[in-house]
C-alpha cells in the first residue's frame, strides 16, 4: 500500500504547527488540550519527532492530532492506501456539476478516533489494519453524506469511493474481524461489519452531515457523540411521533384546504416541503428546556401562510379574512401587503406547558434582505432583557436553495455572526431545498456540491435531510437548537424536498422542469408516507388519524365561516409591548429638546475628559480640551453639538447605538467618540463614562464591517426590536448608501405603510459639492424625497451645529417613530459659519425653516427676491451676498424638506412682502438634489413658483475635476447673487438666531 507519510515529499518539518494552528490557533486553544495552547513551534516539532519514532510515546491527543494530520496529507497528495481520493458521487439535482467531482482535500484537522489503537490482530500486520479500519472511519465522518438518502424524490447518487473498503485498502475478507471502533458507541473490539454498519446508518441514512470542516476539535466530537449514538435516528417517544405526525397533518391539510376553497389564488404553498412545520415546531418543543424565550423567525414567501397558521399561530380567521380580501384599507394603515409577506408574532405553548414568543417578520419580496433585519431585531430585543449570554431570543431564518447562495447579504450576515456589535448568538438556518428556484435548475444556481456550500467557510455544521423521514427531520432540528444554545454559533439545517407546484399556484412547471415534475407527480406527500408508518408501528390508528383530520377541517371551515361573516384585522397593533405609548403619527408641533447651560457645561468637560494613564495623540489632546472649554468659549462647533446631543440623551437615560463604518473616529475624524491610547491602542469612550456608573444610558457606538446592505438592514431591524434606543447608521459617504437601496426602498420608506411597523431609525449620510468627484459628492437626497409620502419619513439638511443638537435630541423625545434621514456634512463639520453660540442649544429647538439672518426685520419691504435653499450652499450664498453688498436678496433654509414645512415657509416669506421673484437654489444638477420635489411641494401648499438656479442636468452627480467644480459652484452663487466685489476677504457677517454666522469656507478634513 502506498503511504504518503511523514517520510514523503510532502512533508515538511513546519507542516504541523500550521496544520495545529489551523485547529484555532491561540485564539482557540480548547481545541486541542493544554499541553498544546502555546502552540510553540519547538514543543510541536519535538512532539512529532517523538511520535514518528514512536507514535505511543505521545500523549492520546497528540497521537490523534498526528494521525489526523498525516491521514490529510495522504488524502491531499491523492495517493493514501493504494485508494483513490476520487469521490464519483453524482448528485440527484446536480448532474453536470457532482459527476465525478474531485473532493477537496480534507482538512489537515479532521478527527481520527480518539481511543488508542490496541491492536487485534497479529502484531504489525493487525496495526496497519487497525489503520486502514482508522481511515476508513474517518471518510465516513468526512464523507458519508455523500453517501446519505437525501431526495425524497427517491434519486440516489452513486456510492462515492472513497468509502468503499477497498479505498480504504480493505476488502469483504476483514468484515468478520474484529478491531477497535475507537469513539464509535460500539464495544471494543467490534467487527469491521459492525463498525461498518454503525457508521452507515449514522451518516448515510436520512441525514447526511458536513462537519469535518469545522475547525474545532471539541465541536466536531459534539456533533460525533451525538450523532453516531443516536445512529442519527433516535427512538422517540409515542407522544412525539404523533405531534411530529399532527404537526404534518396540520402542514398537509392547510394547504390542501386553501387549495380547495380559494382556487386559483396565489399561496406560494408549501406542498412537497410540509415537514418544515415539524421541524420548526421541534425547535419550539426544544428550545425552553434550553433557556430560549423567544424565537424570532425570518423566512420568504414559501410556505409563509403555514407557518403563520401553524407555527406562529396567526388566527385563521385572520388569514381568511385575507384571502376573501374582505378587510378595508383602514385595517393596514397606508394599503397593507399581500398576505404572504405580512408579519405576525404571538405567544406559543409547548406540548409540555411552557410558554414562549414566536414571531415573523414582515418581509418584501426580495429575497433573504429580512435576514439581517431579523438578526438586528433580535439584538434589541436581547439588550431590552438583558440577554447577555444571548441564549433567550434566537433567529431562525429559513431559506431557498436558490436565494440562499445567490444573494450576498446571507454572506455578510455569515460574516457579522462573531462580531462584537452585532453577534446575536448563533442563528438557525433551514434551508428548504424544494431542488428548483422559479424555473431555474440546481445546475444554473450554484457552483459546488450542495446549495448551502457558503455556510462550511464559517465553521458551521450543515445537516442535509430528506424532507420525506420526518423523525429524521426533527433529530436535525433538536441537534440544530443544541448546537445553537452549546456554542452560540450558526447551523444550518437543509431540508430536501420539492415543490409540488410550480413557482406559484398558477404556474405550469412542466413547460420547464418535465422531467423533473414527472417525479413529483409521483410522490407521496410526507404526511401519508409517516401515517402509514406510524399505522404500521402501532402508534396511531387510521380512525383516530381520520378524526384529528377531520377535526382540522372543520375548525378550518369553522374559521372560514366565522371570516366572511366578521373579518378580522389580518394586522396585529404593533404599538403595544416595548412600542406601548409610541404612535406613528408625525407632528410638525416643536418638541422640547433645549438643555440648561450648567447641564452642557458639565458634559462638556467629561466629554473633553482625558482619561488618567491614558497616552493619547496629542491633537487629541488639543481636540478634547476644546471640547471641554466649548461652553465656556460660547462657541459650538459641529462635532461637539451632535457630541452634546447624545451626552444629554444619555444623561437623560435614553441608550444610543452608532453603527457605521469607521463611526467611532468617524470618517472626516470630526468625531472621536471613542479615543485610542497611543501605547495599547485600548479604547475609551467618553460618552459612556459622563456620570457614575450606572446613573446614565449606555452608548453603543460600532464600527461595522464593510457592507452597507446588511448593517442598515441590522439596525432597521434594532430600532424595530427597541424603538426607545436611539438607532443610527452612518455612512461612509452618502452615496455608499445605495449598497442598501433595497433596505431603503422595502423596509424604511415603505415598512410603515405595508406592515405598519414604524421605525425611529436615523440615517446620517455625508453630502455636498466640494470637488471631491462624482462619488463622494452626493447622498441622493432626490433618490429620499422620491420615497417620501404619507409623512413616512423625516429628510432634513441642518446646516448649524444647534440644529443637529435639536435634531438629534428630537429623534428620541417626540411621541412618534418615523425615519430620520439627514444629509450631513463633510468641510461644513469645520465652518465657522455652522458653528452656534451655546446659547442656540439652552434655548430653540430643531427649526424646519430658518429665516434669513442677515436681513433685518425693518429691512425685509426691500427684498425683492427670495432664494429657497437647503443644507450647505446656504453658506456660500450669504458669503457671496456678503461679499456683494447684496441688500434685495433674502436667503430663506429649508432646513427639513419631508414632512413639508409649508406653515414655516409661508410665515419665513412673510418678512418680504415685496418679494417679487421666488427661485431655488441649489449645488446639485437639476434632475438631483431637492429641487423638482420642492418646486412641487412650494407650488402646491404654498402657492409659490420657483425657478432654478444650479447646476444642469447630469448623468452622474458631479464633476472630476476640482477646478471645474469651482468654475460651477461660482457660476451657481454669481447668478444667485451677482459678483462678489473685487478684493472682499472672508465674511463675517451677521449672526443666526442660535448664533452661528455666515462663511468662512474652510477644507474638509477627510483623509
Ligand atoms: C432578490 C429577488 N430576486 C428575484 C426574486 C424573484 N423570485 C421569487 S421566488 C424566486 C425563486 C426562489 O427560489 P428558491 O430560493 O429556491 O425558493 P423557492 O421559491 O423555490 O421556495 C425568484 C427568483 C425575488 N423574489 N427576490
Amino acid at each position: 500500500m502506498a503511504h504518503s507519510g511523514p517520510n514523503s515529499a510532502n512533508h515538511s518539518q513546519s507542516a504541523p504547527l500550521s496544520a495545529a494552528k489551523a485547529l484555532g490557533g491561540p485564539s482557540d486553544p480548547a481545541s486541542i488540550g493544554q499541553s498544546i495552547n502555546g502552540w510553540q513551534s519547538d514543543f510541536v516539532e519535538a512532539q512529532y519527532a517523538r511520535y514518528q519514532a514512536d507514535p505511543n510515546s505521545v500523549g492520546p491527543e497528540w497521537l490523534n492530532f498526528f494521525r489526523g494530520f498525516e491521514l490529510g496529507l495522504t488524502l491531499e497528495t491523492g495517493a493514501a492506501d493504494g485508494g483513490s481520493t476520487h469521490v464519483a458521487a453524482t448528485s440527484a439535482v446536480k448532474p453536470a456539476v457532482a459527476t465525478a467531482t474531485t473532493t477537496a482535500a480534507p482538512t489537515t484537522f479532521n478527527r481520527a478516533p480518539a481511543v488508542v489503537t490496541t491492536t487485534v490482530a497479529a502484531p504489525g500486520a493487525g496495526d496497519e489494519l487497525q489503520r486502514r479500519v482508522d481511515t476508513l472511519i474517518q471518510r465516513y465522518r468526512t464523507f458519508g453524506h455523500l453517501a446519505a438518502q437525501l431526495d425524497p424524490l427517491g434519486t440516489t447518487r452513486p456510492f462515492p469511493e472513497v468509502l468503499t473498503l477497498e479505498a480504504a485498502g480493505l476488502d469483504d475478507s476483514a468484515l468478520e474481524r474484529s478491531f477497535d471502533p475507537g469513539t464509535l458507541p460500539l464495544d471494543n473490539p467490534a467487527t469491521l461489519g459492525e463498525i461498518v454498519s454503525c457508521l452507515e446508518a449514522t451518516y448515510c441514512g436520512s441525514m447526511g452531515v458536513e462537519y469535518a470542516h469545522i475547525g474545532c476539535l471539541d465541536r466536531q466530537a459534539w456533533l460525533a457523540k451525538r450523532l453516531e449514538a443516536a445512529r442519527s435516528k433516535p427512538e422517540f417517544s409515542a407522544d412525539t411521533k404523533r405531534r411530529l405526525l399532527a404537526k404534518l397533518l396540520e402542514a398537509d391539510s392547510f394547504e390542501a384546504f386553501l387549495a380547495n376553497r380559494y382556487v386559483g389564488k396565489k399561496r406560494f404553498g408549501l406542498e412537497g416541503g410540509e415537514t418544515l412545520i415539524p421541524i420548526l415546531d421541534q425547535l419550539l418543543e426544544a428550545g425552553p428546556a434550553l433557556g430560549v424565550q423567544e424565537f424570532m423567525l425570518g423566512m420568504a414567501h414559501r410556505g409563509r401562510l403555514n407557518v403563520l397558521a401553524n407555527i406562529v399561530g396567526k388566527n385563521l380567521q385572520q388569514i381568511f379574512t385575507e384571502f376573501d380580501e374582505a378587510w378595508t384599507a383602514a385595517f393596514a394603515g397606508g394599503g397593507g401587503d399581500v398576505k404572504y409577506h405580512m408579519g405576525y408574532s404571538n405567544e406559543h405553548t409547548t406540548s409540555s406547558g411552557q410558554k414562549l414568543r414566536v414571531v415573523l417578520a414582515a418581509n418584501p419580496s426580495h429575497l433573504e434582505f429580512v435576514n439581517s433585519v431579523v438578526l438586528g431585531r433580535c439584538r434589541g430585543k436581547q439588550r431590552l432583557i438583558d440577554d447577555t449570554e444571548r441564549k433567550m431570543v434566537v433567529p431562525v431564518i429559513i431559506h431557498g436553495d436558490s436565494a440562499f447562495p445567490g444573494q450576498g447579504i446571507v454572506a455578510e450576515c455569515f460574516n457579522m455572526m462573531h462580531l462584537d456589535g452585532y453577534t446575536v448568538g448563533g442563528t438557525i438556518h433551514v434551508v428548504v431545498n424544494n431542488q428548483v428556484g422559479f424555473t431555474t435548475n440546481p445546475g444554473d444556481t450554484f457552483a459546488g456540491k450542495y446549495c448551502t456550500d457558503l455556510a462550511k467557510a464559517y465553521d458551521c455544521p450543515v445537516l442535509h435531510v430528506n424532507g420525506d423521514d420526518a423523525e429524521a427531520c426533527a433529530w436535525a432540528s433538536r441537534i440544530a437548537m443544541e448546537w445553537r444554545q452549546a456554542f452560540g454559533h450558526d447551523i444550518v439545517l437543509e431540508m430536501w424536498c420539492y415543490r409540488k407546484n410550480g413557482h406559484n399556484e398558477t404556474d405550469e412547471p412542466m413547460f420547464t422542469q418535465p422531467v423533473l415534475y414527472g417525479r413529483v407527480k409521483k410522490a407521496r406527500p410526507a404526511f401519508r408516507t409517516y401515517r402509514a408508518r406510524l399505522v404500521a408501528e402501532g402508534v396511531v390508528t387510521d380512525a383516530e388519524v381520520e378524526s384529528m383530520l377531520a377535526a382540522r377541517t372543520a375548525a378550518m371551515d369553522r374559521a372560514q365561516t366565522a371570516a366572511k361573516q366578521q373579518p378580522i384585522d389580518p394586522v396585529i397593533d404593533p404599538f403595544r409591548k416595548a412600542w406601548t405609548g409610541l404612535t406613528g403619527q408625525y407632528s410638525h408641533e416643536p418638541v422640547t429638546t433645549k438643555v440648561p447651560q450648567d447641564t452642557l457645561e458639565t458634559l462638556a468637560k467629561r466629554l473633553g475628559n482625558v482619561p488618567a494613564h491614558t497616552n493619547l495623540h496629542k491633537t487629541i489632546v488639543r481636540t478634547l480640551e476644546s471640547r471641554a472649554g466649548a461652553i465656556a468659549s460660547g462657541t459650538i462647533d459641529w462635532a461637539t453639538g451632535e457630541l452634546l446631543a447624545y451626552a444629554t440623551l444619555l444623561v437623560e437615560g435614553h441608550p444610543i447605538r452608532l453603527s457605521g463604518q469607521d463611526v467611532e473616529r468617524g470618517t472626516f475624524s470630526h468625531r472621536h467618540a471613542v479615543v485610542n491610547c497611543q501605547d495599547t491602542n485600548e479604547g475609551y469612550c467618553q460618552l459612556n463614562n459622563l456620570v457614575e456608573s450606572g446613573k446614565q444610558a449606555r452608548f453603543c457606538v460600532h464600527n461595522s464591517p464593510l457592507t452597507e446592505n446588511a448593517v442598515l438592514g441590522f439596525e432597521y431591524g434594532y430600532s424595530l426590536g427597541d424603538p426607545r434606543m436611539l438607532v443610527i447608521w452612518e455612512g461612509q459617504f452618502g452615496d455608499f448608501a445605495n449598497g442598501a437601496q433595497v433596505i431603503i426602498d422595502q423596509f424604511i420608506a415603505s415598512g410603515e405603510a405595508k406592515w405598519k411597523r414604524s421605525t425611529g431609525l436615523m440615517m446620517l449620510l455625508p453630502h455636498g459639492y466640494e470637488g471631491q468627484g462624482p462619488e463622494h459628492s452626493s447622498a441622493r437626497l432626490e433618490r429620499f424625497l422620491q420615497l417620501c409620502a404619507h409623512d413616512n419619513m423625516q429628510v432634513v439638511y441642518p446646516t448649524t451645529s444647534a440644529q443637529v443638537f435639536h435634531l438629534i435630541r428630537r429623534q428620541v423625545k417626540q411621541g412618534f417613530r418615523k425615519p430620520l434621514i439627514v444629509m450631513t456634512p463633510k468641510s461644513m463639520l469645520r465652518l465657522e459659519a455652522a458653528k452656534s453660540r451655546v446659547e442656540g442649544l439652552t434655548d430653540g429647538h430643531f427649526r424646519t425653516v430658518l429665516p434669513d439672518p442677515g436681513i433685518a426685520r425693518e429691512a425685509g419691504d426691500a427684498v425683492t427676491k427670495v432664494l429657497f435653499c437647503s443644507g450647505k450652499i446656504y453658506h456660500e450664498l450669504a458669503e457671496q451676498r456678503e461679499k456683494s453688498g447684496q441688500t434685495t436678496t433674502a436667503v430663506i433654509r429649508l432646513e427639513q424638506l419631508f414632512p413639508f414645512p409649508d406653515a414655516a415657509v409661508t410665515k419665513a416669506i412673510g418678512a418680504y412682502p415685496n418679494a417679487k421673484k421666488f427661485v431655488w437654489v441649489q449645488e446639485e444638477p437639476r434632475n438631483m438634489g431637492a429641487y423638482r420635489f420642492a418646486q412641487a411641494q412650494l407650488k402646491e401648499l404654498c402657492s409659490i413658483d420657483v425657478g432654478y438656479i444650479g447646476r444642469p442636468d447630469s448623468a452622474s452627480p458631479a464633476v472630476g475635476s476640482a477646478k471645474q467644480h469651482a468654475i460651477e459652484q461660482d457660476k451657481i452663487l454669481t447668478e444667485a447673487i451677482g459678483a462678489a466685489k473685487a478684493g472682499d476677504g472672508p465674511a463675517g457677517g451677521p449672526a443666526n438666531k442660535d448664533g452661528s454666522k455666515d462663511a468662512t469656507k474652510e477644507k474638509s478634513a477627510q483623509k
